[in-house]
């Protein structure tokens, strides 16, 4: 019998570059994994099956000093590993993050000349991204920050930000690359505190862009924990706002480093809850695992966690429409909730005669506190679907 948890790209699974691509090098110590070329890795994610996509940063695919025939070579070879797994480019972003001269920030940083090449490096990622027909742009300010604020007034860095964002909305556009940019959150780490630490600060500033349409976010996981947030009311949030316009999965102890571990292998339950949100909201976008393995892998378990992070979706995606149709999880929803119509309608839009009705209505507290709400009756069937009580 076919195996219902085995992706396909129908899933819309994607991993960067930079994610299987991982060496094992971490601050403390070397790589402890080869570094793979961009075909090695489209190979790798060929033999791991049921991915649709790849995404890369500027530079994971052409390095920043590559010569022109050294990344047209590069950009064949890859071209010719997308083909033979049969894998798209979902989404393109920029390393404004690496090189020495980002060292105070891409974007926002104090010096003009810096902030003007971060624009440059930018269209030129654009154009490569368009290339290979991405459509999403992902924009992760990882050095837009401080570690002092006598550096920068933080004012002035929104400012420089938001121009940067709306001069390349204008780029995307009069190129007819028809791109959506997600726009990434991180509280904190490489910078001391990030400018726009968390999903709530991205949705604020979208609506003052001049290209506010072509602008939404993509939520991170391990972000939204390091900043001890509830990451499904963040992407709600964005559900809501109809400005989720990627997501990326992986997994965070609470209050750690940035720890982009493999999707629901921390925190079960909020992972849960996420898959439950997003195939409830019927989320069709990309769902990309911006995560690596264990330092201590080698390619084959590199593999395993590549097949790992999907499978465990979809496992979470059967447990969800277990949930959505147990009957104990029905009638408790039943009794949990308590429409009206009549009063539900009395506070839709204001109008003089409803104010009026509303003010003359008596309410009798005792009755309304005294209503029974077994939450713990329904977490504890919650967690039994999850563990598989049946
Ligand atoms: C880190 O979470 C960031 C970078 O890896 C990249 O710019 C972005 C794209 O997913 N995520
Ligand atoms: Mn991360
Ligand atoms: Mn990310």
């Amino acid at each position: 019998m076919a195996d219902p948890f085995k992706p396909t790209a129908k899933d819309r699974f994607t991993f960067g570059l930079w994610t299987v691509g991982n060496t094992g090098r971490d601050p403390f110590g070397e790589a402890t994994r080869p570094r793979w070329s961009p075909a090695e890795i489209v190979d790798l994610l060929g033999e791991v099956g049921g991915v649709h996509g790849v995404n890369f940063h500027d530079n994971d695919l052409v390095p920043i000093d590559a010569s022109e025939e050294e990344s047209a070579t590069i950009k064949r070879d890859f071209a010719g590993a997308l083909k033979r797994n049969k894998l798209q480019v979902a989404m393109g972003t920029t390393n404004l993050f690496g090189d020495p001269a980002f060292k105070d920030g891409a974007f926002t940083s104090n010096d003009a000349e810096v902030r003007a090449y971060a624009v440059q490096k930018t269209m030129r990622a654009m154009d490569l991204a368009a290339e290979f027909g991405a459509k999403i742009y992902v924009f992760w300010g990882g050095r837009e920050g401080a570690e002092t604020d006598a550096a920068k007034d933080p004012v002035e860095a929104v400012r420089r930000f938001r121009s940067a964002l709306d001069f390349l909305c204008g780029y995307s556009i009069e190129q007819g690359y028809d791109m959506r940019f997600a726009l990434e959150a991180k509280p904190n780490e490489p910078r001391g505190h990030m400018y726009f630490p968390t999903t709530g600060h991205y949705l604020a500033l979208i609506n003052s862009l001049k290209h506010a349409e072509m602008v939404g976010v993509n939520p991170e996981v391990a972000h939204e924990h390091m900043a001890g947030l509830n990451f499904v009311h963040a992407v709600a949030g964005a559900l809501e706002a109809e400005k989720l316009f990627h997501i990326d999965l992986n997994d965070q102890e609470f209050g750690r480093y940035d720890q982009d571990l493999r999707f629901g292998s921390v925190n079960l339950k909020h992972a849960f809850f996420l898959v439950k949100l997003l195939e409830d909201h019927k989320y069709d976008g990309y769902k990309h695992f911006d995560s690596h393995a264990f330092r201590t892998a080698d390619r084959d378990d590199v593999i395993e966690f590549a097949r790992g992070s999907m499978r465990t979706y979809l496992l979470l995606k059967e447990r969800a429409k277990r949930w959505n149709s147990d009957k104990e999880i029905k009638r408790l929803l039943r009794k949990i909730n308590k429409a009206s119509k009549d009063i539900d309608g009395l506070t839709g839009d204001f109008t003089p005669a409803r104010a009026e009705t509303l003010g003359a209505m008596e309410f009798n507290r005792e009755k309304l506190a005294a209503r029974p709400l077994p939450y713990e009756r329904l977490d504890q069937r919650t967690m039994e679907i999850l563990m598989g009580v049946e």
